[in-house]
């Protein structure tokens, strides 16, 4: 009988690209890229089973950093082209990645529908309040009267607030972390690639050249109240909305059918001993 290969156990390490990261020093996505690699590592992923998407953007570039399959797409599209590459393998494991600017501005309009749809894929946004690549415009996530080259008289603006988005859009995982605690990051990511459905994971990742809220956020972060259930969406809300603190923690979780489960894809469209992409079934969602 033919021995059945096992694949060595990979470290942290083992999942880093050749490619050096090209971010600012002390960049908050440091952190949130050493959480990737933790968290790729201890749920044993394989690296030619997983892909991580991204658009455009400083945060963008981590899909260059990672061994593991990974597409840059045009900006704001990271959400449709992981989608797509998880309805056409779901047995792929789909991390998509990027900043604040590219998943709520540009990007903005997929959000809600990815959502909904509730495809089993993870997101991981890099918030740092801030376009950093093009040097430090007001982003979506950027508060009132926020200063920069573009709005030199402060942002008239009023930011959106992306938790209580995908909440109101019926998120099924919602996380916020802080780029400052990777181990906490690290769990939520895990808990993120576990939860079979769309998981949003918000990391606080201050930008040190254009925005450095380092230590604001950090004075600020709290975690969510002792007791706290993340099985109310009115509460989840509630934390989300909050502007006395930053509530960092699971806020909200709840099971239900995945876009793969509707759509029925549950093989591998390019093997020939599964069937067909089935297109009826996938229409049968949107009527
Ligand atoms: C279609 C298009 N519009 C605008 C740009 C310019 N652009 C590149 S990255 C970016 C915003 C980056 O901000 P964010 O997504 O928050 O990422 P960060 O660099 O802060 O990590 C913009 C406006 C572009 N590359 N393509």
């Amino acid at each position: 009988m033919a021995k059945k290969k096992v694949r060595p156990k990979l470290r942290p390490k083992d999942y880093k690209s050749a490619v050096k990261p090209t971010w600012c020093p002390g960049c908050g996505d440091y952190g949130v890229l050493a959480s990737l690699y933790q968290a790729m590592a201890r749920l044993e992923l394989d690296p030619a089973n997983t892909l991580v998407v991204s658009g455009i953007g400083c945060s963008s570039r981590l899909p260059f950093f990672v061994r593991t399959y990974g597409f840059q797409t045009a900006h704001g599209r990271v959400l449709p082209v992981a989608i797509g590459a998880k309805i056409a393998n779901p047995e792929l494991t789909v991390i998509a990645v990027g900043g604040d600017g590219d998943g709520f501005s540009i990007g903005g309009g997929h959000l809600a529908h990815a959502v909904r749809r509730n495809p089993d894929i993870t997101y991981v946004v890099m918030d740092n309040e801030v376009y950093g690549l093009t040097k430090g415009q007001t982003s979506p996530t950027s508060p009132l009267g926020f200063q920069t080259k573009s709005t030199p008289y402060g942002s008239s603006d009023a930011p959106i607030n992306p938790m209580a988005w995908v909440l109101a859009s019926g998120v099924s995982f919602a996380a916020r972390g802080f780029s400052g605690n990777p181990k906490h990051v690290t769990d939520l990511i895990i808990e993120g690639i576990q939860h079979p459905g769309f998981a949003f994971v918000q990391t606080m990742s201050p930008c040190p050249t254009f925005n450095n809220t380092f230590d604001l956020w950090r004075d600020n972060i709290e975690d969510l109240p002792a007791g706290y259930e993340p099985n109310d969406r009115m509460q989840a809300l509630t934390q989300a909305f909050r502007d006395d603190a930053i509530p960092v923690g699971l806020l909200y979780k709840e099971l239900r059918p995945t876009l793969e489960s509707h759509t029925r894809v549950a093989h591998h469209p390019l093997k020939s001993d599964t069937p067909d992409f089935d297109v009826r079934a996938l229409l049968e969602i949107y009527r």
